[in-house]
């Protein structure tokens, strides 16, 4: 059979891309067809998304797509990350440009929600682990704003995108999750919550679930890409990270994931929400999945805290031997081979600490948290890597252990997915610290768990999660790590952070 190809517009916090997925019965091939940076940018003291420039790379993307072959798309999917929005007056117009979340502007927010609802019962309600960029911060933050006051509808990130597309307002839900007003148990609306904090839910358009329809593309939209009529949009796991999680190859249901890239997001996959206090603690969060599935996860800094490292000696030009290993990106692999070659363990730093969340000067936090916590401060960029992927490695170790021990489930695989499946020294490292086998692939997990719910509401595959698994299993190429080393280091390890995490869960 001819195969039917989709078209997965997957934007990342550094770069975007349109990816042309081909899925036929036995069959699933992908081909980027253009990739765009995503280059935040800080006007007047406020970190911004450039949106339209992204949607100009989505255009200019789905144009390349269009063009690579006399075949036509059977639709179009969008992710992207998560808890962000954009504001709309009621003639469609956007109202401002959406701020980053990794803007400064929620820092008091916390405290200003813990007055009218406790973090328990915040938590007992919406199952959203605390993180201080969650949407009902950043709403509470922008209360009394001009933009906010004059707001008539809120489009969370892909669902703006997909609306600039078709005209078609909609809330796709596994994102709407993460805004924390949304009950994991009705899977609709914490009406309660949003009440009491003053937040207007009607701004809100109605939810979406993965596999239904979004629109077609606007005339306009065909002529800027030369797209044929009419062209569908389908709601996806429009949340990178449960798109990402659909593209997990597992092939047994004692797995665990690390959804890798400027995050690492490590947890299990669950039928059902675990709200209790412990959870809560222990910052689990409970975002909505496709197939009625429950993601069970901590956020972990994930590759941010490396990324930031790297662009810190690129504009900094120290010592000639810091040079050498860090200036020019080609190097980043002679940055991890160096890496691999320093002494393990020799300090790490807690990955889920928030305070690693804003940009600039990575380096130099970092070496604080050594220095705060009695350890040795690294002195090059190689040391200063191996401390990020030693940190990394336990924390992902400790999210798997935790999510295992709340959930009541038993973990047998962790399969790493997304761009850290490229780094090597982090796949083995994990497998290290968690003791069980890694099986690394695929990097491009968004974009398949993407087109993987597209070809299934178009009718071209069938099946559960599992049979999408399947699939994944037999056409993508995946690489397995078997756990190396002495595993009490990593006991020892976690010991010296031991008080400083605990402390910061229990606040
Ligand atoms: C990953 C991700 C995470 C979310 C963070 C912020 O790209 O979507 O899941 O917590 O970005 O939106």
């Amino acid at each position: 059979t001819t195969p039917h190809r989709f078209a997965a517009v997957d934007l990342g916090a550094s770069s975007g891309r349109v990816i042309v997925g081909e899925v036929a019965a036995e069959r699933l091939t992908l081909h980027e067809a253009h990739r765009f940076p995503n280059q935040p940018t800080r006007v007047l003291g406020t970190l911004h998304w450039d949106i339209l420039s992204l949607y100009q790379g989505i255009l200019n993307g789905l144009k390349a797509a269009a063009n690579s072959t006399p075949r036509p798309l059977t639709s179009i999917g969008i992710d992207t990350w998560a808890v962000d929005y954009g504001l709309l007056a009621a003639d469609g117009t956007l109202l401002a440009n959406p701020v980053h979340y990794r803007d400064t502007r929620t820092t008091n927010a916390a405290e200003k929600v813990a007055k009218v609802l406790s973090p328990q019962a915040l938590y007992a309600t919406t199952g959203i682990q605390h993180l201080p960029f969650n949407t009902i911060y950043q709403l509470i933050s922008a209360q009394g704003t001009p933009a906010l006051t004059a707001a008539h509808r809120l489009l969370l990130i892909p669902d703006l995108l997909s609306y600039w597309l078709t005209g078609e307002p909609g809330t796709e839900l596994t994102n709407a999750s993460t805004t924390q007003l949304i009950d994991p148990r009705t899977r609709d609306w914490a009406t309660p919550v949003a009440q009491a904090l003053g937040i207007d839910l009607t701004l809100f358009p109605p939810l979406r679930r993965p596999g239904d329809p979004a629109g077609t593309l606007r005339q306009e939209v065909l002529a800027q890409t030369g797209l044929t009529t009419p062209l569908p949009v389908t709601a996806v796991g429009s949340h990178d990270t449960a798109s990402a999680v659909v593209g997990v190859p597992a092939t047994t249901p004692d797995f665990a994931y690390i959804a890798t890239g400027t995050w690492s997001l490590a947890g299990l996959e669950l039928d059902a929400p675990v709200l209790t206090e412990a959870s809560r603690a222990a910052n689990f969060t409970n975002e909505l999945g496709v197939d009625g599935t429950v993601r069970y996860l901590r956020n972990i800094m994930g590759l941010w805290m490396l990324q930031e490292c790297v662009r810190a000696w690129e504009s900094r030009g120290t010592t000639a031997t810091q040079r050498i290993q860090a200036t020019h990106t080609q190097d980043l692999t002679a940055l991890l081979q160096a890496a691999a070659q320093a002494t393990p363990l020799r300090s790490v730093v807690d990955a889920g600490d928030p305070a690693f969340i804003a940009p600039d000067h990575m380096p130099d936090r970092i070496a604080d948290a050594c220095r705060r916590t009695g350890q040795p401060v690294p002195r090059t960029p190689a040391e200063t890597t191996r401390c990020v992927l030693d940190s990394l490695a336990l924390a992902h170790r400790r999210a798997i252990d935790d999510a295992a021990r709340l959930s009541g489930r038993t973990v047998r695989t962790v399969h790493i997915v997304g761009g850290g499946v490229h780094n090597a020294l982090l796949c083995q490292l994990t497998a290290d610290a968690c003791g069980l086998p890694v099986i690394a692939g695929p990097a491009e997990a968004a974009a398949l768990g993407n087109v993987l719910v597209q070809a299934r509401a178009a009718g071209v595959i069938t099946g559960g999660l599992s049979e999408l698994r399947a699939l994944l299993h037999s056409t993508q190429p995946l690489r397995q790590y078997e756990p190396t080393g002495d595993h009490s280091a990593w006991d020892r390890a976690a010991a010296r952070l031991g008080d400083a995490q605990v402390t910061r869960a229990a606040t």
